[in-house]
């Protein structure tokens, strides 16, 4: 039994080594939202997802810290005992969406159910890898030739697939340029929801280029148009945003919107959640990857333990630390191996929060007594 006895939220900016650039701006610094969970003198950590603008998800930052806050936290005091972490997402049912939120504080009880059992996250999940394919996400560039130098760099480093970024103006040139440089890369490309049924040329145009997917072309909350879509294209559709839970991936798969899915285990609301995806993804057939938010070490090690799962197939958002971070909060850090990340092999999250530098980081915090 897990009995939870304290509850903190930490708020943290960490400046980013670059900007990233999408198709919905630029982000200088990371504002993370930290969790931790006391039982039995253990603390377990989550990180939530959400950014600091309703850009990529209309939850934020301080969305998630009033959930926790004013709604997560008296459910929390009301139920405390919990045997397994799978138990939490029915305690916090009454809570509708605010995914992010609850996701973190699943996260949290993940971690202190493996610490407890001293076994490393992977083997409670049922993983069976010792190190997962590391993809790379390249945001807008200024130029073709900066995108160029981008890519020669991760390819450099063993990167096992790059992901463009793409927007409108930014889409057809720089595949083209960086397929005729790099024929045999594993490419993808990203629209993060930019484009519309008035694109289709450009998309088709894209077609062309032997990509491994393209992710969310269309609306954050469609599948309808997606499945349209997948019919006029012989790139497989990948859907990220559109994929809030195992219900809505159900939904995807029987209209046809997408053939790849992106597992981001906040967007979901929780590795539960998560595991009701990876089963479904299972049954169908349905190639996983595991999604970045720019996380820190915290939920950058939570989605490692997730990636190795059997059902997760292709190369991931995961980079190294120092693709991100000149100095995250957590030890160690995550590094680079042939082109994968090697999964942290100690209990829980198998990663250690430096209080020094989150608290050198944190902008603000509370704690609660359950
Ligand atoms: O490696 O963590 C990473 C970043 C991967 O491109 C990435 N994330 O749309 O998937 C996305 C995008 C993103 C980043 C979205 C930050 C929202 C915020």
């Amino acid at each position: 039994m897990i009995r939870v006895e304290r509850l903190s939220i930490f708020l943290l900016e960490l400046p980013l080594v670059a900007p990233f650039v999408t198709s919905f701006g630029e982000e200088r610094t990371k504002q993370a939202l930290l969790v931790s969970l006391t039982a039995d003198g253990v603390m377990g950590w989550g990180e939530c997802v959400a950014g600091s603008g309703p850009w990529y998800s209309w939850e934020t930052v301080e969305t998630a810290r009033y959930i926790i806050s004013e709604h997560i936290r008296p459910l929390l005091s009301g139920h405390k005992t919990f045997s397994h972490p799978s138990e939490l997402p029915v305690v916090l049912a009454p809570i509708r969406g605010h995914a992010m939120a609850k996701a973190a504080v699943e996260g949290a009880l993940w971690d202190i159910y493996a610490r407890l059992q001293k076994r490393p996250l992977w083997q409670l999940l049922g993983g069976a890898r010792e190190a997962v394919p590391a993809g790379v996400s390249v945001g807008i560039q200024p130029d073709i030739p900066s995108l160029l130098a981008a890519v020669e760099g991760f390819l450099a480093e063993s990167y096992q697939r790059i992901k463009l970024k793409i927007k409108p103006g930014w889409d057809v040139e720089p595949v083209r340029a960086v397929r005729a440089r790099f024929p045999d890369a594993l490419l993808s490309v990203d629209a993060n929801a930019a484009y519309g049924w008035a694109d289709l040329p450009t998309l088709r145009e894209l077609d062309r280029y032997g990509l491994l997917m393209i992710e969310q072309p269309f609306s954050f909350d469609d599948l309808l148009e997606h499945a349209q879509l997948s019919r006029e294209l012989a790139t497989p559709i990948c859907l990220d945003e559109s994929i809030t839970s195992a219900r809505r991936a159900r939904e995807a798969l029987e209209l046809g919107a997408c053939r790849i899915i992106n597992v981001k285990q906040g967007r979901v609301g929780g590795v539960t959640e998560s595991l009701d995806i990876h089963a479904l993804a299972l049954d169908k057939k349905i190639p996983l990857w595991c999604g970045g938010m720019l996380e820190t070490g915290v939920g950058r090690a939570l989605n490692v333990h997730l990636a190795t799962l059997p059902g997760f197939t292709l190369p991931h958002d995961i980079s190294a630390t120092k693709r991100y971070f000149r100095e995250d909060i957590a030890d160690p850090p995550f590094e680079l191996k042939d082109g994968h990340i090697p999964v942290p092999q100690r209990p829980g999250l198998g990663v250690e929060v430096n209080w020094d530098r989150l608290l050198r980081a944190c902008t603000w915090s509370r704690t609660w007594k359950l």
